[in-house]
């Protein structure tokens, strides 16, 4: 942080209508020298003031190709690093509020890995057997371990040819670190059944597999999951296929294997949205993704009688998704304005090119 940059502190009392006016200000005044990019999953007083929206595949496109010289990432960690990642390196990614994280991104570390994959080599050998895949909800250093093991990243969009091609490559695929992304994309888009995957309990000596059960899996997956899509259950479903038997569901594939195989439709955030939008005129939609995708759809689409619904009973959105608020925008954006960065989100120089490398074998094989 610079010397004088702005304390956050002075900033957390600050309305909302007040933070409104001044990051319509300071972006004024910033001119092309910044973009905001915001993820769906934000908060509307965040998310409106976004030069572009999108799913992480499409913002990392949109860091990659900005010629602005701060990219302010609305969205959580993983994102803003891949931002720096992909930017060039006069290029500055910010964070807003540091502590955006994802928890399932956690749920998986280098060391971790590195182990899963030093214990897979008791049995074969990992680098000619194994394609590694990380979820682009993932640190840096995971994606640069990708790189290194002839690997790529994916995201919820482009699982299914980031899977085919992996399995062009070598005959098993390590998935890392959301199981149900993994899950359902083997099962659904590649007819891999559930009695070729094995689940990776990183808690447990060689994942609580067998040598056997390494040697004959298809697909490991990781034990991690999104506890935002872990609250949508087969029964909302059910209860609302019997108020609404017309009605049509859309599930993200972070949730489970049973609420997806219930789902009309599944996919990513992109889809879900494209998909809703293009529908006819009154459908009515139950939605398993985070709940401020879901509100702003409903509101998007209330004028053409469609009706969009939150598939949980309970609220569940993403809390470290909220971290990011206007607060921290007007923070961040003001003191850019005074030339002070902060926040800023710097990947190591090595680890970056073979991050690099993992998210160009994705982009070549993605449409
Ligand atoms: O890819 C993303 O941005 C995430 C985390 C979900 C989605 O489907 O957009
Ligand atoms: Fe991570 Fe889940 Fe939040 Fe997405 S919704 S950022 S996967 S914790």
């Amino acid at each position: 942080m610079a010397v004088n940059a702005l304390a956050y502190q002075t900033f957390d009392d600050i309305s909302d209508s007040e933070c409104e006016q001044r990051i319509l200000s300071a972006k004024a005044a910033l001119g092309e020298r910044v973009v905001i990019l915001g993820h769906h999953y934000q908060r509307d007083e965040v998310f409106r003031h976004a030069d572009f929206s999108g799913d992480s595949l499409k913002l990392s496109r949109q860091a990659a190709n900005s010629e602005a010289d701060y990219i302010v990432f609305c969205g959580v960690h993983f994102m803003a690093e891949v931002a720096d990642i992909l930017s060039r390196p006069e290029q500055v990614s910010i964070l807003p509020d540091l502590s955006a994280g994802c928890a399932m991104a956690d749920m998986a570390n280098l060391a971790n890995v590195e182990r899963a994959w030093q214990e897979i080599a008791k049995v074969l050998d990992p680098d000619s057997h194994v394609t590694p895949i990380t979820y682009i909800n993932s640190a840096a250093d995971l994606k640069a371990f990708c790189g290194r093991h002839g690997g790529l990243v994916c995201t919820s969009t482009n699982a299914g040819q980031v899977m085919e091609w992996a399995f062009k490559q070598r005959e098993k695929v390590l998935f890392f670190p959301d199981q149900h992304l993994g899950r359902n994309t083997a099962f659904s888009k590649l007819g891999i059944s559930l009695s070729e995957m094995v689940v990776w309990d990183f808690s447990q000596p060689n994942g609580g597999l067998s040598k056997e059960q390494i040697k004959k899996a298809k697909v490991i997956l990781w034990k991690g999951f999104c506890s935002v899509h872990q609250m949508f259950k087969p029964e909302h479903i059910d209860r609302f296929r019997a108020m609404y038997p017309e009605g049509k569901v859309i599930s993200h594939p972070e949730a489970s294997f049973e609420v997806c195989q219930k789902s009309d439709y599944v996919g990513s955030t992109e889809y879900i949205i494209k998909t809703v939008r293009e529908s006819a005129p009154g459908t009515r939609w139950q939605v398993g993704t985070e709940l401020n995708l879901v509100n702003r759809l409903h509101e998007q689409c209330e004028h053409e009688g469609k009706v969009v619904e939150f598939m949980a009973p309970t609220v569940c959105m993403c809390s470290t998704m909220f971290r990011i608020d206007p607060q921290h925008l007007v923070w961040t954006l003001e003191n850019l304005v005074e030339g002070n960065v902060v926040n800023r989100i710097k990947v190591d120089k090595t680890e970056a090119e073979l991050a690099k490398l993992a998210l160009e074998r994705m982009f070549e094989v993605s449409i």
